[in-house]
């Protein structure tokens, strides 16, 4: 169990719970809500669930509330069969009672869990396998806690390696060489895609809940860093980039950019290497600011704070690597980051919670180079120009809102050699959407979009929602993987589809591919390829 607090009182008017139902409660907010609503419920991309709220809400709302979900993206826990009807009323008493406040992490619980499980010294000095490593999808297997590395020829799962829990993302070092994987519990796990057979050489604990690891990429910096992100406690860790020893230790806590009150819980959201400056792009949520945490010295560690937006989450670079998109999903807006001059560029109001992931870069017709965010709230992809130098008119400006296929859009995806532009809708609550995506000629945006039956095509039979989720391309560009994901009982697949034709290529079926959600292209990760 990886919170800690106490079991409450009795208050009058808020239902009672046992203490097994108050673990089992905090072990599922933990699980579901968390990533949302935050640890101490002060809400980000879902409404804070503060009991002055939830206590005025009233249990049969809450309950209502967690059974049915929302339009807006909150999932509909009950009908869905994540939760028992039992399950769901719990949730909604647990939410009336007061949050207990997790344990900090400080360098002594980092240093505890921190494993050296292959020393460099007895690391190889050059690849030992025949793996083409730079076309290897390193894929989330979410519910099983582990990574599957997939051959991008073949097809074939060259390794399973066991991470975190409900694992998150991966990163890959700017060598190529190292891929970083972080897990919910904040556990990162380093993997050298050198070894006969690619597998973990590192491994510590930065927190107790995370969502974002990166390494450094500065010319002159390669594979030397690797930085943390974590929820809670609200804080990053610059690590040993080849040993993953945790160095630095800075806590997010601090006031709001607009307000200027104390918040307790700024959640680090994405961070990214700058390519123009020894720094990471720090993205804290809550408070709404950029850092640009400068490497050079972490002694004397220089930190330059860009006041930006509340509510930061996802995000990605432009097609030269200098501007990093990052969407403030409950702010409707878009803020881009000059990482060369170190300043904002500008704020861009685009539809209703974007969501990018990591967005998609191309060339607009009309426009010139562009920028792409889906949205969670609304069907639009919004198209921000990002050529400051070239089309000076529609830089950091929506030059377009595009009609997609609906709402719940999580990621958006091309590449430089494509003309197609997809866009999922897995959080979408007909079937019809989220089992599909949706794909735009770059050429044509006009024409609209044409819809492919991804699930279908993995031919799952229909157990189970098959939601389809994140496109990622294999490094030529010529083809574009898609996980049709399945709960943990479920069958699961990834569906490739080939780029030029949109029809289908492959379906990759293996009893070890549980829950698939994030792939990562190694070529693609490491270069900003989007
Ligand atoms: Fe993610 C990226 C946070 C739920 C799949 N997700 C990110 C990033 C953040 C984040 C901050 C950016 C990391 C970076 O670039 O450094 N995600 C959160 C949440 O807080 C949230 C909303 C709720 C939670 O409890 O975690 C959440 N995410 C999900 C999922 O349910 C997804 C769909 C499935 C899964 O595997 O958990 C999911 N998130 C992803 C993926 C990326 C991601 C695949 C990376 C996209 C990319 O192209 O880089």
């Amino acid at each position: 169990m990886p919170l800690d607090g106490e079991a409450p009182g009795v208050k009058p008017g808020v239902p009672t719970m046992t203490e097994e139902e108050f673990a089992a409660s905090r072990k599922i907010f933990f699980e579901r809500c968390a990533g949302c609503h935050g640890v101490l419920r002060n809400g980000a991309t879902g409404p804070a669930l503060t009991t002055d709220r939830t206590r005025e809400l009233g249990i049969d709302h809450l309950r209502d509330f967690i059974n049915y979900g929302s339009p807006a993206g909150m999932p509909n826990w009950g009908t869905s069969g994540d939760l028992s009807e039992a399950e769901v009323d719990m949730m909604a008493r647990y939410v009336m009672q007061d949050p207990p406040q997790p344990p900090e992490w400080g360098m002594s619980s980092m240093k505890e869990t921190w494993k050296v499980i292959v020393p460099v010294a007895e690391r190889p000095t050059k690849k030992m396998n025949d793996i083409d490593i730079d076309n290897l999808f390193s894929v989330t297997l979410r519910d099983t806690g582990e990574i599957a590395l997939i051959d991008g020829k073949s097809y074939e799962i060259t390794a399973v390696i066991e991470t975190g829990y409900a694992v998150h993302i991966s990163r890959v070092s700017a060598s190529g060489r190292y891929l970083f994987v972080i897990g919910r519990d904040a556990r990162v796990d380093m993997i050298d895609l050198w070894m006969e057979k690619p597998g973990k050489v590192a491994t510590i604990k930065v927190g107790l809940e995370a969502r974002s690891v990166e390494t450094s990429k500065m010319k002159g910096w390669e594979d030397k860093y690797a930085i943390a992100g974590a929820y809670w406690p609200p804080q990053y860790v610059i690590m040993d980039g080849e040993t993953l020893e945790p160095l630095k230790i800075e806590s997010t806590r601090g006031t709001t950019y607009d307000e200027q009150e104390y918040h307790p819980e700024p959640r680090v959201a994405s961070i990214v290497g700058s390519h123009y400056n020894p720094e990471f792009v720090v993205n804290v949520k809550e408070t709404g600011k950029i850092l640009l945490v400068n490497y050079e010295n972490l002694d004397a560690l220089q930190v330059t704070t860009i006041e930006a937006e509340r509510f930061l989450h996802d995000g990605g670079l432009d097609s030269t690597g200098r501007y990093f998109l990052v969407a403030a999903n409950a702010r409707d807006r878009v803020a881009v980051v000059d990482t060369k001059e170190r300043k904002l560029a500008g704020l861009v109001d685009v539809g209703v919670k974007p969501h990018p992931g990591r967005g998609a870069n191309f060339v607009h017709p009309e426009y010139g180079p562009v920028w792409a965010t889906s949205h969670l709230g609304d069907e639009t992809v919004a198209l921000i120009g990002t050529d400051p130098e070239g089309h000076p008119d529609n830089a950091w400006k929506k030059v377009e809102s595009l009609e997609g296929p609906g709402g719940g859009s999580l990621f958006i995806k091309t590449h430089p050699k494509s003309s197609n532009l997809w866009v999922d809708t897995p959080l979408n609550s007909e079937a019809e959407l989220y089992q599909s995506v949706a794909v735009f000629d770059i050429k044509n945006l006009d024409k609209g979009f044409e819809t492919l039956p991804i699930a279908e095509w993995a031919d799952l039979g229909d157990e189970g929602a098959q939601r389809v989720v994140q496109g990622e391309y294999n490094q030529a560009g010529t083809e574009i993987w898609f996980s049709v994901w399945n709960g943990k009982e479920q069958n699961s697949a990834i569906v490739v589809v080939d780029d030029k034709t949109r029809k289908l290529k492959k379906v990759i079926k293996d009893p070890r591919l549980i829950t698939p959600t994030g792939k990562f292209n190694v070529f693609n990760t490491r270069e900003d390829v989007y």
